[in-house]
């Protein structure tokens, strides 16, 4: 059946009506309810087909990851825009027959529309209409685990309704539940706008003092000198999963969209010695709402902190460019734009896209190609970091005279040894060190290496 130009059932999954023994068990418990939504992308005259295309497929992702269930998906074309409603008379009649057919909960669309436009849509079409914005708040909603990140998403939903609440507000409790109903720890959010105005106002206090107090655990951090490196990138790029790797840390990894929420911090010794803190944080999308950012900035400051990036891109994706061109924008929003990065084409398993190959080929940036599920390039990728992160680190060798083997403490601490030799008349050391680092202590035992004779002499 086709309710409407380029809909079919094939994707609706409806109740089975002969319960098998065990659905007889599971009978007793309250059924989840289940949400089932059409996703649309709009295709106006500034919108190509293909963006368009593309936009669908990403939309459907986040639904997915929100567990709403898909009827189908399509893209509407509009060669006009009606003020009121946005889609023009015979578009909305389609979409209202469809949510029959369907019975919808709701329809998702891959913009944000004006407050009277829903209000316009969601009377007509008679299903709640669901903006690309709110879908991805409803996401980080269900997501947040800790109390700062439960605090910051509550935040970046009300910020978001505040100017989108009609006349006396409630606007959301109309039409039932699902994406855009809940916040952080399936709260319901029915709220007015003095009661909202005044939460934002409590919840901004309460993250400043816990912005305080992280402020306060980095002083600590600069101070030990702790190497901090950051894992950013657009989302299911892979992050948890390199973490994961470097570290062998119990991290959560999912084929969804945002399944990291909350910053991790593990820690791992580079292959030179030295203690490094990596760090996992929420990733980025195309078009993350403003309030979102806004909301979650002390957690992404931390980012602008780090001694190193490492910009994780999913090599195989088809949106490879528009994923590294998003990363780069929200970085230079945020003030980071400027920090040491390194590239990290990841899922290379899986063969790389056009665009990734090219740009590895072409590329003068400093780049390293791997996989993180299969472990693959893992050691490239840490002598790069290393590289980078001490540019003044060099193969040394040092004659250290018995009396003054109380250095070697120090060395093993400040220095990656890779051979030592108990020699008759001094320890003779060969290590990769910084030397000013190293201190003044060690300068009279450092062997010159013997400049190579030139053919003429
Ligand atoms: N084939 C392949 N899959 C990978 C690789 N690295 C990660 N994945 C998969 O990609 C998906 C997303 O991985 P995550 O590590 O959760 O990605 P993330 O960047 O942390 O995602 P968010 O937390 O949502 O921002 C998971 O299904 C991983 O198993 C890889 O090298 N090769
Ligand atoms: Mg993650």
């Amino acid at each position: 059946m086709a309710c409407c130009k380029g809909c079919s059932v094939s994707g609706v999954r409806r109740r089975s009506t002969s319960p098998s023994p065990e659905q007889n068990v599971r009978a007793e418990l309250p059924e989840p309810e289940r949400e089932v939504y059409l996703v649309c992308a709009l295709q106006t005259p500034q919108v190509s087909a293909e963006e368009a295309q593309l936009s669908l497929e990403e939309l459907q992702r986040l639904v997915q990851s929100a567990s709403g269930e898909i009827a189908d998906a399509l893209i509407v074309r509009l060669r006009e825009i009606t003020a009121g409603t946005f889609l023009t008379r015979g578009r909305v009649q389609q979409l209202k027959a469809c949510a029959e057919a369907f019975e919808l909960t709701g329809i998702v669309f891959d913009q944000d529309f004006s407050p009277v436009q829903v209000r316009n849509l969601t009377d007509e079409i008679g299903v709640r209409i669901i903006g690309r914005s709110e879908l991805i708040l409803d996401i980080f909603a269900r997501r947040a685990r800790t109390h700062e990140g439960k605090l910051q998403v509550e935040l970046a939903q009300l910020q978001y309704l505040l100017p989108r609440l009609i006349g006396k507000g409630f606007v959301l409790s109309r039409l039932g539940g699902g994406i855009g109903t809940r916040g952080p720890g399936e709260t319901k959010l029915e709220m007015d706008r003095r009661r909202i105005a005044a939460r934002i106002a409590h919840l901004r206090h309460e993250l400043n003092a816990l912005r305080r107090h992280r402020d306060t655990q980095r002083k600590r951090r600069v101070r030990s000198q702790v190497l901090t490196i950051a894992l950013i990138g657009y989302t299911n790029a892979g992050k948890s999963t390199l973490l994961r790797t470097l570290t062998q840390a119990e991290v959560h990894v999912a084929d969804q969209l945002f399944a990291t929420l909350d910053p991790t911090a593990r820690k791992t010794i580079l292959p030179d010695g030295r203690l490094a803190v990596f760090t996992d944080t929420v990733g980025f999308i195309h078009r993350l709402p403003p309030a979102l950012l806004d909301a979650f900035k002390a957690t992404l400051e931390e980012i602008c902190y780090a001694d190193l990036l490492l910009h994780v891109v999913d090599a195989s994706s088809p949106l490879f460019e528009r994923e590294v061109a998003t990363t780069e924008q929200i970085l230079a929003d945020l003030g980071a734009g400027q920090k040491p990065i390194l590239r990290v084409y990841n899922k290379i398993d899986r063969g790389l896209s056009e665009a990734a190959a090219e740009r590895l080929r072409s590329s003068e940036e400093e780049a390293v190609a791997i996989s993180a599920l299969y472990k693959v390039g893992i050691l490239d990728l840490l002598n790069a970091i290393t590289r980078i992160t001490s540019p003044n680190r060099q193969r040394i060798r040092l004659s250290i005279p018995y009396e003054r083997c109380d250095l070697l403490g120090q060395l093993y601490a400040k220095a990656t040894v890779e051979k030592i030799a108990y020699e008759n008349a001094a320890i003779e050391v060969e290590a990769i060190a910084d030397l000013q680092g190293l201190g003044s202590a060690f300068s009279p035992y450092v062997v010159r290496e013997q400049s190579k004779p030139t053919s003429s002499e």
